[in-house]
């Protein structure tokens, strides 16, 4: 095997953000730049001669020529097998499970999720380290920091490799192995869930369901699950064909994008449980007839009712939700008398309380949810999670819903998105908001009194790491909070994200709709932001 070192010159831009580096294609097909960063996270990893790498994308525009080139810089590096699903494809969890079950080094995922695909559109690498999880923050930086130095990089001179046939290729020492990319996945989930009950209920027609996978990665997982192994009708799994560019668009799991989704769950013709997954299937949405249950209220739901569960019959150990995630599984927690741990946003940061056992359900206001079964959000694992709870208990999604905020109060929750904003002046709007903190305990607007106003910083308690600047929370006496934080996954401007929260025990107010209970909050974020004022927008981009 000949290997080369080729010449190069640093691109400046290659620093990971919340989960990877996602950039336009046209920024990754540049000369050298994929391979940059690529050589960036090996120069930067230690003592993996010889061992295992997991390879897989979501199957977006360009995840197939990138494929070839990390084959070829992957054996020139001197690892000893790369593990890859058929046609380039791995969702994000099987490849964690993939990471995890095959004691491997670590893993790349090609994805940049639930942004667009296609030629003009979004692209994205990953690093995962050998628990299966994001690769943690010390690892980005070193990245990033590698990456504005490089002056070569290694590939091997061998020709492209057949990522359609199964089966193991050796070229010297180098072993590429392309594997199912649904079975040990599939197998998984079987050893979590009661699929025989599942399949009874199915088959009896007690449970009926929509799986939209939005063209991305989900879809075969879905149909051999769903489908093949669960016994669903083969129109219960829409849009479950990937394609490069999804279809024109946004794999992105909300009744704003999986329309087609929404328009059914919301009609006289609903069937019991209606779901979607994102781009790379880590993403989960899910609605029952004429109900949407936000992502908050499901990992809560989930908390409340895992005992129902096979995998989770003998409790949880603690859980843990990202900042802005609403506080309803908090109060789970609080019943059962278990840890609720607060992370900042991005999965990364469960990793280390999931190794330690300190949690383990886990979950984040943008539709991921998971468990100690792999170290990623898992989509089609919630949705096995819900149709399980909705076999045991017998109960429609709207039952369970209620139920669960008769007994423990609602948090109405809502996100408001302003994507695109020039990045100037969504600074200015987190400029303008730190400059108030100072000033705004105490301060009373209507009802709600703020009670603290600060910036989250996070101690992770097994390694003691510490993360800065994660947002700006203002939260009121009430309990209800305003959470500002601008996303670090998008590829165009700056996206500025406002989280509204408020709790309500009253059952009788349960019904409203969440933005005309939120209202005055709303207006009160605007106050403190100004982000229509200086955007001269009259609303957000996306509402979920
Ligand atoms: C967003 C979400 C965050 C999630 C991240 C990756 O990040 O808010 O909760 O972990 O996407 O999800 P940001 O920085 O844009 O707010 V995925 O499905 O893109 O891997
Ligand atoms: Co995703």
């Amino acid at each position: 095997m000949q290997i080369v070192s080729i010449p190069t010159h640093p691109y400046t831009d290659q620093n990971p953000g919340t989960s990877g580096l996602r950039k336009k294609v046209t920024v990754f097909q540049q000369p050298d730049y994929l391979e940059n960063f690529v050589q960036a996270i090996f120069d930067s990893l230690e003592d993996y001669s010889g061992k295992t790498l997991v390879l897989g994308g979501d199957g977006r525009y360009f995840n197939r020529p990138a494929i070839q080139t990390i084959i070829k810089m992957a054996a020139a590096n001197g690892f000893g097998e790369l593990i890859i699903g058929q046609g380039g494809l791995l969702s994000t969890p099987a490849a964690s499970n993939l990471i995890r079950k095959n004691k491997a080094f670590g893993g790349l995922i090609l994805s940049a999720s639930h942004n667009p695909g296609g030629r003009d559109e979004d692209f994205g690498i990953k690093y995962n380290v050998s628990n299966g999880g994001p690769a943690p923050e010390s690892h980005t930086d070193a990245f990033y920091k590698r990456s504005l130095t490089i002056s070569s990089y290694k590939i091997a001179e061998i020709e492209d490799t057949d990522i359609d046939r199964i089966g193991s290729r050796h070229i010297e020492n180098f072993k590429i192995t392309v594997i199912d990319p649904v079975a040990d996945y599939a197998e998984l989930m079987q050893s979590i869930f009661d699929f025989g009950l599942l399949k009874q209920s199915i088959g009896s027609g007690f449970i009926t369901l929509l799986f939209d996978a939005m063209h991305a990665i989900t879809g075969p997982y879905a149909k051999r699950i769903l489908v093949d192994m669960l016994g669903a009708t083969p129109d219960s799994v829409i849009n479950a064909e990937p394609l490069e560019d999804f279809g024109g668009h946004h794999p992105d799991p909300n009744l704003a994008h999986a329309q087609e989704l929404a328009a059914r769950m919301f009609s006289p013709t609903a069937p019991t449980l209606g779901a979607a997954s994102d781009g790379d299937g880590d993403r989960n949405m899910i609605t029952g007839s004429n109900i949407f249950v936000t992502p908050s209220d499901s990992l809560a739901i989930m908390a409340a009712n895992a005992r129902l569960i096979p995998a989770y019959a003998y409790g949880l150990s603690g859980v843990a939700r990202s900042m802005p995630t609403s506080q309803a599984v908090d109060r789970v927690a609080a019943s059962y008398n278990i840890p609720c741990y607060e992370t900042p946003t991005g999965w990364k940061f469960f990793g280390n309380l999931l190794d330690a056992g300190k949690i383990t359900l886990c979950g984040e206001e943008s539709f991921g949810t998971g468990s100690n079964h792999v170290r990623e959000k898992d989509g089609l694992w919630a949705v096995l999670f819900w149709l399980n709870l909705i076999a045991r208990k017998r109960q429609s999604v709207a039952d369970i819903v209620h139920e669960h905020w008769r007994k423990f109060g609602r948090d109405i929750y809502s996100r408001h998105d302003y994507e695109a904003i020039e990045s100037s002046v969504a600074n200015s709007i987190v400029e303008r908001l730190r400059s108030q903190l100072p000033e705004l305990p105490s301060q009373a607007f209507g009802e709600f009194i703020v009670k603290y106003a600060d910036e989250f910083s996070y101690e992770d308690p097994v390694d003691g790491s510490v993360s800065k600047n994660q947002g700006i929370r203002i939260g009121f006496e009430n309990g209800s909070r305003i959470i500002f934080r601008l996303s670090g996954t998008g590829t165009v401007g700056a996206t500025l994200r406002i989280y509204l929260e408020k709790f309500e025990v009253d059952a009788s107010s349960h019904d409203q709709d969440a933005q005309v209970s939120l209202s005055e909050l709303i207006k009160l974020a605007e106050q403190l932001c100004e982000v229509k004022k200086r955007t001269g927008r009259t609303e957000p981009t996306v509402i979920t």
